[in-house]
Order: structure tokens, then C-alpha cells, then sequence
């Protein structure tokens, strides 16, 4: 594959792999803004990030029709354009920690692989019911998202899938995005056009969205059959593993999680620690706690931002008496009652970790 034509990227990155391009910014930098910069942006890709030109792009829609073609110029004034404010997290959010327990297969990400911006494009259901697509006759089905420009390493493009029931519902928030924070998508984002699908993990998220499709079954990509799996614990080697994808569910969201980002001296006796939290799909987080004497007890930190359905929560805790060094562990609780554990499950893939934040002082 060709990486020679890339267009540069944000020097505010920790790079993990430079053919494809993967980087992430630390949690410390990342909970200093409520709505993620683009220089602060993750960037997750299987193959070259594309610099492609919005005049001559279209995309190709099979609906129960038949095949429609929409410009870019007719998904921006046909329909109408809404923001959604959507937390964008890869399901290898933290990885390296599940590395630290057993080895796992994957990119060593730490804990910031995960954006909370305001995207701005068409609804999905508009573009579904504008190509003859009703909810109540395909119930049960999915529409799948296809970049047929974007070369990958393990399959020919880059593709994925959603439960159409989803693209339909949502709130209505299942977008097909060509603005973030304001401005036209970077390339790293996946100009000029990619699925925002809130709650769902990153990877349906296709950049250089270029082929949408409705069918019976789930995207036949690579990414949605092998790979993105929460598979068997005892499933630790490539070759166990090949048996078991096909009897294992496609990951759609991401569990409860939260992570200390920094813990820093206030005064002589105080500490402030703070981090980020993100609730399961829609179920927004109620509370975050902390604590310094290993889960004995627990002190409530603050919410300082969260936002509508799908929005990151920020939040702090300013600890008195703390000793002169330590361990503050944070756990998240939903709106349900749900909540994060102190330990995580290992899989080989090493997706879906969510064991209790950590933080050194
Ligand atoms: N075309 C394309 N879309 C893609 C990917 C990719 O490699 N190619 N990576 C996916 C994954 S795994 C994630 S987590 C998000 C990352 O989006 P970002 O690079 O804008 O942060 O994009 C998704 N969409
Ligand atoms: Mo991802």
C-alpha cells in the first residue's frame, strides 16, 4: 500500500505506528477541552488516509429500489443538516493495559483513543427513507457502510455495519457527517463524507464513507466478521481463534469505562485528579467516584461536562489530606445502576476493557 501521498498530521500525537498512520493524544490532554480539538483527535486507520476531493465525490446508495448516486453537493442541500455532539472511542481503549495482564493481538493504544466532538451532516434515516427504506419492512436488517477508495491490510476495503433498526432510531442521530466542530472534515477524519454512529464503537464509524447498502445479513467486511469481537477468554491464539469468530457476536457498543487522566498537588495537603467517563450506548453516566485506600471508600467527583445522549462526561475530584504519594482508583456508574468493575476481562483482540481507572501520585 502507498503511504507516500499522506497528507500531514497533527504533531500533538503519540504515534503507535506510523504505516498505517495510528496515533493518539494523552488522557492528560485530551479532558482539557469538553469538545476534542481535530489536532486532538485520535487517528485509527487499516490503511493510507486519503486526501480526496469533495467536487468529484459521490456516493452510491442501493435501496430497495435499486442503485441512487448522491454528490456531495446534494447530500449538503437536500437534506437537512443537524449537529450531533458523539463520542468517537475505538474499542482498544486501553489496550495496553490488558497487554500488561496476558498479551494480546493489536495496536498497544493507551487510554486515548477516544473524541468528543460536534458533527454536522445528514440523517441517516433521511437518506434511507429518501431511497424507499421503511423501518417496519426490514425489520431485523442492517445497513452497511463501504469506503471502496480505501485500500486496507486485511481485506480489499474498509467496511462495517449497523443494525438498520439503529440507522433508523437513534434519536435520529445516526448521521452520514461532512462538517466537525464547524469545519469540513479533515482528511484524518474522513473527508468529505463518514458514518457517525453514536454509542456504536469506532469501528463502524467509516471514514471515506463512499457505498451504502441495506441486506439481511451484517456487513460481509473483514472488520465486522473478524475482527472487533469480544471472543472466549480461553481463545488466545490465531489459530483457536479462527473457528470462533463466526460464533461470536459483532461488537455495537462499548461498556462503561472511565480513566484517571492527571492527579496533580493542589496544596501541600490536596490533590486534584481528573478524568474522563463514557457511559454503554445511550445510557448516559450518573456518577463517577474516586478513591485512594484501594475501593474502601469512595468520594464523589464532580461532573464538569456531559452533554445530551452521547457525550463524553469530564469530571474531578479535589482530595484533601492525601499523603505524599499513592494510588486513586475511579469507577463510573450509569443511569441504570451500572457499574464499571475493578477488573477487566482479557481477549485476545484485547477490545472492551473497562477495569477500574488508575492514577499515581
Ligand atoms: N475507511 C476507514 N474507516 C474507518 C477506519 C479505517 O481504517 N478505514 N477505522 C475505523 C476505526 S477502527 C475507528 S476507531 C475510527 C477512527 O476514526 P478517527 O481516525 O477519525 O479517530 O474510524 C473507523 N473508520
Ligand atoms: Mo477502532
Amino acid at each position: 500500500m502507498d503511504y507516500s501521498d499522506e497528507v500531514p498530521h497533527s504533531d500533538h500525537l503519540v504515534v503507535r505506528c506510523s504505516e498505517p498512520f495510528n496515533a493518539e493524544p494523552t488522557a492528560a490532554a485530551l479532558v482539557q477541552f469538553s469538545i476534542t480539538p481535530d489536532d486532538l483527535v485520535y487517528c485509527r486507520n487499516h490503511g493510507p488516509v486519503l486526501d480526496l476531493d469533495e467536487s468529484t465525490y459521490a456516493i452510491e446508495v442501493h435501496g430497495p429500489q435499486g442503485l441512487r448516486s448522491f454528490t456531495m453537493t446534494e447530500l449538503r442541500e437536500s437534506f437537512p443538516r443537524v449537529e450531533v455532539v458523539a463520542a468517537l472511542q475505538c474499542a482498544g481503549n486501553r489496550r495496553k493495559e490488558m497487554n500488561e495482564k496476558k498479551p494480546v493481538h493489536g495496536v498497544l493504544w493507551h487510554d486515548g483513543v477516544i473524541a468528543n466532538c460536534r458533527w454536522a451532516g445528514l440523517r441517516l434515516r433521511d437518506l434511507m427513507q429518501t431511497v424507499g427504506v421503511d423501518a417496519t419492512s426490514y425489520a431485523g436488517w442492517h445497513v452497511c457502510f463501504t469506503s471502496r477508495v480505501t485500500p486496507c491490510q486485511d481485506d480489499k476495503e474498509y467496511g462495517g455495519s449497523i443494525p438498520l433498526s439503529d440507522a433508523m432510531d437513534l434519536e435520529g442521530d445516526a448521521l452520514l457527517a461532512y462538517d466537525m466542530n464547524g469545519q469540513p472534515l479533515s482528511p484524518d477524519r474522513g473527508y468529505p463524507l463518514r458514518v457517525v454512529a453514536p454509542g456504536f464503537l469506532g469501528a463502524r464509524w467509516v471514514k471515506w464513507v463512499d457505498t451504502i447498502s441495506i441486506s439481511p445479513d451484517e456487513s460481509p467486511n473483514f472488520y465486522q466478521q473478524l475482527d472487533y469481537k469480544v471472543l472466549p477468554e480461553e481463545i488466545d491464539t490465531k489459530e483457536k481463534a479462527a473457528s470462533t469468530w463466526s460464533k461470536v457476536p459483532s461488537l455495537t457498543s462499548l461498556p462503561i469505562n472511565s480513566v484517571v487522566a492527571s492527579v496533580s498537588r493542589r496544596s501541600p495537603s490536596s490533590i486534584l485528579v481528573k478524568g474522563y467517563a463514557i457511559g454503554r450506548g445511550a445510557l448516559q453516566v450518573a456518577r463517577v467516584e474516586v478513591s485512594t485506600d484501594d475501593g474502601a471508600t469512595w468520594h464523589a467527583a464532580k461532573i464538569t461536562y456531559q452533554e445530551g445522549e452521547w457525550s463524553w462526561t469530564l469530571w474531578e475530584a479535589l482530595l484533601e489530606d492525601a499523603p505524599s504519594s499513592g494510588v486513586v482508583y475511579s469507577r463510573a456508574t450509569d443511569r441504570e445502576g451500572n457499574r464499571q468493575e475493578r477488573e477487566g476481562k482479557w481477549n485476545m483482540r484485547g477490545v472492551a476493557y473497562n477495569p477500574w481507572g488508575r492514577g499515581k501520585w
